[in-house]
C-alpha cells in the first residue's frame, strides 16, 4: 500500500531553546537519579523506550511508529515485549507535567536522543512535530522482535522498516547499553562492561569473547562469556551471517564509522512514517557538559 505519511506539525511557537529546556530537564534527572538498576541509571531504558515506540512501524500501511505517541495507552504499554519500560515511562511523567505542550511522540524520541548524547554517544539531529493520536490508532501487540531467532529473521524483521544490512548492524550496536533482565525478557546479563557509555564495545565483544550457548534460569538459550557478558541469539546472528559480519568487523575497528552510521539509522528509526518537509532544519542539542564550560 501507499498510505499517506503523517504530516509533522511542530508545537506552536516552540523553537530550539524550548526543546533544549526539555533536553536539560531529562539530562539533569538522569544525572540525579544515577542509582537506578545497579548504578546503570535510566539512560539505556530511555533509549530502549525510544526504539520500542518507533519499532511498531509498518511501512506497508504507515501504521504504528513514533508519530502518535500511542505508548501512553495501556494497550501498547502492556505489550509483553514492553516489560521493563514502565521505568522509563515513570521517569518521564514529571517531565511531561513540566512541559505540557510537548507531544508524547516528541517526548519519547527526545528522551532517547538526550540519553544517547549524555552517555557520550554521537550528536543526534532531532525534529519535533509528532502529534498525539487516539487510542484506536495504537498498534496491536506483537510488532516488536523475538530475541530467540537468527540473523535471517532479523533481516526480514527490519525489512518492514526498509532498513539495509548495514543499518541493522549499526542499530544493534545500541546493545552496548544497559542489560537484559530475567524478569522482563527472560534473558539475563549485560552485553559488556561500560553499560552506560555509548561505545562500539558490543561489536568488539561479539567478535572477541569466547561465547558458549547456555540455558538460563528462565529456560531460554543465550550466549555467555567467562567475563559475565551475554548475547541474545539475534545478536549472535550478526556473526553467523557473512553479510552482517563484515559490518560487525568494520564497527569493531572503527568507532567513528559506527557513530556516524548509528546516527543516520537511529534518526531514520525515529522518523519513520513522518513527513517533516514543511519544517525547518533538525535541532542539535548541547549536552549538559557543553553548557557548563
Ligand atoms: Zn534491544 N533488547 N533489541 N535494541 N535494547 C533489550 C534491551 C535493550 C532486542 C531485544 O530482544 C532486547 C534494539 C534491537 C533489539 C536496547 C536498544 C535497542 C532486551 C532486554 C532484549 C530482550 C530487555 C530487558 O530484559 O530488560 C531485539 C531482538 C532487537 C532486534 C533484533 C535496537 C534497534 C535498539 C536501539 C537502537 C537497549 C538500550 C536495551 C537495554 C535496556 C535496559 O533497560 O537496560
Amino acid at each position: 500500500g501507499s498510505a499517506a505519511l503523517h504530516l509533522a506539525q511542530a508545537e506552536d511557537g516552540k523553537g530550539l531553546d524550548d526543546f533544549q529546556k526539555v533536553y536539560n530537564a531529562i539530562a539533569e534527572k538522569l544525572r540525579d537519579e544515577d542509582e537506578f538498576d545497579g548504578y546503570i541509571g535510566y539512560g539505556p531504558n530511555l533509549v530502549r523506550l525510544s526504539w520500542h515506540v518507533s519499532g511498531t512501524f509498518d511501512k506497508n500501511d504507515n501504521s504504528g511508529g513514533s508519530f502518535g505517541g500511542t505508548y501512553r495507552f495501556k494497550k501498547e504499554a502492556d505489550d509483553p515485549a514492553n516489560k521493563g519500560l514502565q521505568n522509563a515511562a515513570r521517569f518521564l511523567e514529571p517531565i511531561a507535567k513540566k512541559f505540557p505542550w510537548i507531544s508524547h511522540g516528541d517526548l519519547y524520541t527526545l528522551a532517547g536522543v538526550t540519553a544517547l548524547q549524555e552517555m557520550q554517544g554521537p550528536k543526534i539531529p532531532w525534529r519535533p512535530g509528532r502529534v498525539d493520536a487516539d487510542e484506536k490508532d495504537a498498534p496491536e501487540n506483537g510488532r516488536l522482535p523475538d530475541a530467540s531467532k537468527d540473523g535471517n529473521y532479523v533481516r526480514h524483521y527490519f525489512g518492514r522498516f526498509g532498513f539495509s544490512d548495514q543499518e541493522i548492524v549499526a542499530l544493534l550496536g545500541a546493545h552496548c547499553l544497559g542489560k537484559t533482565h530475567l524478569e522482563n525478557s527472560g534473558y539475563e546479563g549485560p552485553w559488556g562492561a561500560a553499560t552506560n557509555t555509548f561505545t562500539n564495545e558490543f561489536f568488539v565483544n561479539l567478535l572477541n569473547e569466547n561465547w558458549k550457548l547456555e540455558k538460563n534460569d528462565a529456560g531460554n538459550e543465550q550466549y555467555n562469556s567467562n567475563k559475565g557478558y551475554m548475547m541474545l541469539p539475534t545478536d549472535y546472528g550478526l556473526i553467523q551471517d557473512g553479510k552482517f559480519k563484515k559490518y560487525v568487523e568494520k564497527y569493531a575497528k572503527d568507532q567513528d564509522a559506527f557513530f556516524e552510521d548509528f546516527k543516520s539509522a537511529y534518526v531514520k528509526l525515529l522518523e519513520n512514517g513522518i513527513d517533516f518537509s514543511k519544517l525547518g532544519k533538525a535541532y542539535v542539542f548541547k549536552t549538559l557538559d557543553e553548557q557548563d564550560s
